[in-house]
C-alpha cells in the first residue's frame, strides 16, 4: 500500500508539471510563449517559449531582451554564473507574485545563471546568437 501511494503522488506531480502552462501550438512539450520570456517559479526557471526547465534554455538574437516573470510569490533572483558576471552583477532578490526582471543581451555568447537563494536547484542558460 505504501508503495502504491508513493507512485500516485509521483504521478500527480508529473501531471502538474506538464499541465501547468499554457497550451503550446508548436507541440513538442514547449511552453508556447514568446522568445525571451522565462517563468520564475517555486523552485524553477522555465522557458515560457520552449518549456525547458532547470535548466531553462532560451536562445535569442543579440540585442534582444530576456524578461523573467514571477508566477507566484517567492524569494528568487537571477545571477550570472558564467564568464561575464557583470551582466548580472546586481542580483536582486525579489518576492512578489508579479515581479519582473529584464536584461538586454548585446553580445553573442552563452550565459548561464541561477537563483542566488536556491543555487544549483534553480538554473537557466541564455544563448545569444
Ligand atoms: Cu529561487
Amino acid at each position: 500500500m505504501r508503495y502504491t501511494a508513493r507512485l500516485m503522488v509521483a504521478t500527480l506531480f508529473s501531471l502538474a508539471a506538464c499541465g501547468g502552462g499554457m497550451t503550446s501550438p508548436g507541440g513538442g512539450g514547449g511552453g508556447g510563449g514568446a522568445v525571451g520570456q522565462v517563468v520564475v517559479g517555486n523552485i524553477f526557471f522555465r522557458s515560457a517559449h520552449n518549456g525547458s526547465q532547470n535548466a531553462a534554455v532560451d536562445t535569442i538574437p543579440a540585442g534582444s531582451t530576456v524578461t523573467w516573470a514571477w508566477n507566484a510569490a517567492g524569494s528568487h533572483s537571477i545571477q550570472s554564473t558564467g564568464q561575464e558576471p557583470g551582466i548580472f552583477r546586481n542580483s536582486v532578490v525579489m518576492s512578489g507574485a508579479n515581479d519582473t526582471y529584464s536584461v538586454t543581451f548585446q553580445h553573442p555568447g552563452t550565459y548561464p545563471y541561477q537563483c542566488a537563494v536556491h543555487g544549483a536547484a534553480m538554473t537557466g542558460v541564455i544563448v545569444v546568437q
